[in-house]
């Protein structure tokens, strides 16, 4: 029994920006007050987890463990903990919905007041990391998770207990970029029957804002991208119509109304530039939307379940399979734009 002890386990490791992760064994601690070690089952890769791995400058952290989609397995959980008991299947997130501010108990929100939304480098709001390598050097959380090791810990208010029936190498895209784009489509732009949507972008997340439109009955749905073979791979998704901006000139759509949801991850210091004119003039609306606007602990539940009543497709989001060991051949997959998610296997 480990519970109370730390646990020595393997993890994958980025130690600077750009170079490969290097598998080593690491110490993590056991969970604090009101937090949970999850054994993980499976974990994936998201672009976030690549402009983190790439950043050079502030805010770059390393050593560190990447990785925030994934799913496990309660191994121990600490003091004050009631929600989920060990032998509990979870997915861990890096929202939190602690289900007790006014945030999240507001329809209104998604962005609990209790605890914040970092790319951390500490597990939660103490400040402290609950991972050393084997020469007692820190090794720094990010958003809130860090999969890409056998054990980690969480903040309960990030935890989300789930049926173990479903498959885990179907439920874990539930734990960020896939639930972004289904509730984009679901929550932030509230999709109606017999609708048009554009996506600009047809990556794991646009395609997931095709699955969500097409479940919100969406008539058209048009699939933007400069990647002409996103035009076969949109389809599968039930993209109806495809536009490949390279290959039209200025096109003028629908004015007057419409609403773009802005969405997914952009680098670390981006701005968005935007024509006043054409916003004060076009009676449109832009929106941001972290998570889709989808609200963890209530909403994560319903998207399982849709997908256990095979209503919800995933199966084309998993692309490829490696083991963990192969970590690198993920990273590699999906710079080079080849996959949408990779599952490893722990
Ligand atoms: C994150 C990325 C960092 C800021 C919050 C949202 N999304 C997931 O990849
Ligand atoms: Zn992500």
């Amino acid at each position: 029994n480990t519970a109370g002890k730390p646990i020595r386990c393997r993890a994958a490791i980025a130690r600077k920006p750009r170079e490969p992760l290097v598998i080593e064994e690491v110490i993590v601690a056991a969970p604090k007050s009101r937090e949970v070690r999850i054994k993980i089952i499976c974990t994936s890769l998201c672009h976030s987890d690549i402009n983190y791995w790439k950043l050079e400058r502030p805010p770059a952290i390393f050593p560190r463990i990447l990785g925030h989609e994934a799913i496990g397995v309660v191994g121990s959980i600490g003091e004050g903990v009631h929600e989920v008991v060990e032998g509990d299947t979870v997915i861990p997130m890096f929202l939190p919905d602690c289900g007790e501010c006014a945030d999240c108990l507001s329809k209104k929100s998604n962005l609990c007041s209790k605890y914040p939304v970092h790319c951390t480098p500490w597990v939660g709001r103490d400040e402290s990391s609950r991972f050393t390598d084997m020469n007692g050097e820190t090794l720094y959380h990010f958003l809130h998770v860090s999969s890409f090791t056998e054990y980690t810990v969480v903040e309960v208010a990030r935890v989300i207990k789930v049926d173990p029936a479903i498959p885990a190498n179907r439920a874990y895209l539930l734990s960020c970029g896939v639930s972004t784009g289904l509730g984009a489509a679901w929550k932030a732009a509230n999709v109606e029957i017999g609708t048009t949507v554009a996506i600009f972008g047809l990556g794991a997340i646009g395609l997931a804002v095709a699955e969500g439109a097409r479940l919100c009955g969406a008539k058209r749905i048009i699939g933007v991208d400069v990647n002409q073979d996103k035009l076969e791979i949109g389809k599968k998704f039930g993209v109806t119509d495809f536009v490949n901006p390279r290959n039209i000139g200025d096109k003028t759509v629908s004015q007057g109304w419409g609403k773009t949801v802005m969405l997914g991850v952009d680098q670390p210091e981006a701005m968005l530039t935007l024509s006043s004119f054409e916003v004060l003039h076009s009676g449109k609306s832009i929106m941001g939307s972290l998570f889709g606007g989808l609200k963890p602990k209530s909403d994560i539940p319903v998207l399982i379940k849709r997908c256990m009543d095979k209503e919800l497709q995933l199966d084309a989001f998993v692309t490829h399979e490696v083991e963990f060991e192969d970590i690198n051949k993920a990273f590699d997959l999906l710079l080079q734009g080849k996959s949408l998610r990779c599952v490893m296997w722990m």
